[in-house]
């Protein structure tokens, strides 16, 4: 049910607990709509930075719309909670070994605001959660103050509103998926999601449609589930095709022209903080349910090792046809980030990957990444020199295409006799 915003609710003075990829943006929209705003975050060089008026991560033009808000006294960083009317926690929702959702930092951040907490206030969990952090939550904050009642005991009366309103926003369109994007608002009553509506009615220009927590939690799990089952099917055709030797790309684009099927692209595996993370937190509550959705992230999980594998049997291949050592074959890989055309390296399938073909093949290896000015340490120190496209196509025997960056698509290399290319993308071969 879409809700239309109540003009009578209005908040001038608001908290961001956590100022990463999410908190911060979400931060200097509020403030940009005139919204105060306090940003809490445990990591003091985040909020000396913020408050210099600059950022701590990468995201196109978050730079500005941070610098305008603190220059404007609408933005303000700090270690310690203030009062506020109403609160967003934006924290990392991590997994441990075994999979199981570590809720520590949503805990933490709990404990950390519930004693500046007033009647009347409203806590909104924004941070990719499995199913029950809400209510988890809200139970956290009534042990740390009995004072005040929450939802869970008084219901529509209680004197703190708590809701669920996960973000959905893509990295690299930030900014601009934070206003347009419909937003799904799960309040523990009915009156929690009104007073999220009219919170997020400062800035969302989609419609913010109501539910309960639980099935907000769902909502955002599923959406990135159902991503990466998608990806998964485009990757299990990838090894099937590679062993009958069919071109995946050409099948790909041939079975989209039916009219009810659109396959996702097959890549060198799955990156990033979201799609290779979330599905977990609904194996790990079902997992004798989740059969589907836990196969596709082994799906996607094993593909990088698939991608070692061809490389690894291209070098040996390499060095019969040049009749020299295995040592003496040079190895370009073309993308580290984890996905086209962003410079974030960070849970990146190809950086994995280089890093193990760099033990195997030591000083063999040039790595073109167009987005960034050095290699992170971890390549760094095991001897991978950064290279520009022409000097790699130039020298190496074999390229390995990890991302399909702009640079990439745009000059299709004629590949030198004899050069072997293994193409994850399917812009070199397709
Ligand atoms: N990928 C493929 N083939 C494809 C599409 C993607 O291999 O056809 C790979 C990418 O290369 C990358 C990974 O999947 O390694 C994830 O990239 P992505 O662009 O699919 O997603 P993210 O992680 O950047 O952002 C996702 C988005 N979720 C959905 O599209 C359902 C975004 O809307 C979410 O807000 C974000 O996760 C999040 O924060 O949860």
């Amino acid at each position: 049910m879409a809700v239309a915003h109540d003009p009578g609710l209005s908040f001038k003075r608001i908290s961001v607990v956590g100022l990463g990829y999410i908190g911060l943006p979400t931060a200097a929209v509020f403030a940009s709509r005139g919204v105060e705003v306090i940003g809490v975050d445990v990591n003091a060089h985040a909020v000396e930075t913020i408050n210099s008026g600059r950022i701590h991560i990468v995201e196109p033009d978050l730079d500005m719309v941070v610098h305008a808000a603190t220059v404007e006294g609408k933005l303000r960083a700090t270690l310690t909670p203030e009062p506020a009317e109403a609160f967003l926690i934006a924290v990392p929702t991590p997994f441990k070994n075994d999979h199981e959702p570590d809720l520590s930092y949503i805990e933490a951040a709990a404990r950390a605001i519930a004693p500046v907490l007033e009647a009347g206030n409203l806590v909104v969990l924004e941070s990719t959660s499995p199913v029950g952090a809400t209510e988890q939550m809200a139970a956290w904050l009534a042990a740390a103050r009995p004072d005040l009642t929450f939802p869970q005991t008084a219901g529509e009366d209680s004197d703190i509103r708590v809701a669920y309103c996960p973000e959905r926003v893509l990295p690299g369109h930030v900014l601009r998926e934070l206003v347009e994007n419909d937003r799904v608002i799960g309040g523990m009553t009915p009156r929690c999601s009104q007073a999220a509506c009219a919170l997020y009615g400062t800035f969302v220009q989609g419609a913010c449609v109501v539910t309960n927590a639980r099935t907000a939690e769902m909502c955002k799990l599923t959406e990135n589930a159902f991503r990466d089952v998608n990806i998964a099917f485009a990757n299990e055709l990838s090894l099937i095709c590679d062993k009958l030797d069919i071109s995946v790309w050409e099948l790909i684009a041939l079975a989209n022209r039916h009219p009810r099927v659109n396959i996702l692209q097959p890549g060198a595996g799955v990156g990033g903080h979201c799609i290779a993370v979330d599905p977990w937190f609904i194996v790990n509550r079902t997992p004798d349910e989740a059969r589907l959705i836990h196969a596709a992230r082994l799906v996607n999980d094993s593909k990088p090792q698939w991608v070692i594998g061809k490389v690894e049997a291209a070098v040996a291949a390499a060095a019969r046809r040049k009749g020299c050592a295995v040592s003496d074959v040079r190895i370009a890989a073309f993308g580290l980030a984890f996905k086209p055309d962003i410079d974030d390296l960070r849970e990146s399938p190809a950086v994995g990957i280089v890093e193990q073909l760099a033990t195997s093949f030591p000083g063999q290896i040039l790595a073109v990444e167009p987005n960034i000015d050095a290699l992170p340490a971890r390549l760094a120190t095991r001897g991978v020199a950064l290279a520009d496209m022409a000097e790699a196509l130039r020298t190496a025997d074999v390229w390995a295409l990890l991302v399909d960056h702009k640079p990439f698509r745009e000059a299709v290399p004629t590949p030198r006799a004899g050069v072997e290319i293994i193409d994850t993308r399917g812009i070199w071969s397709a």
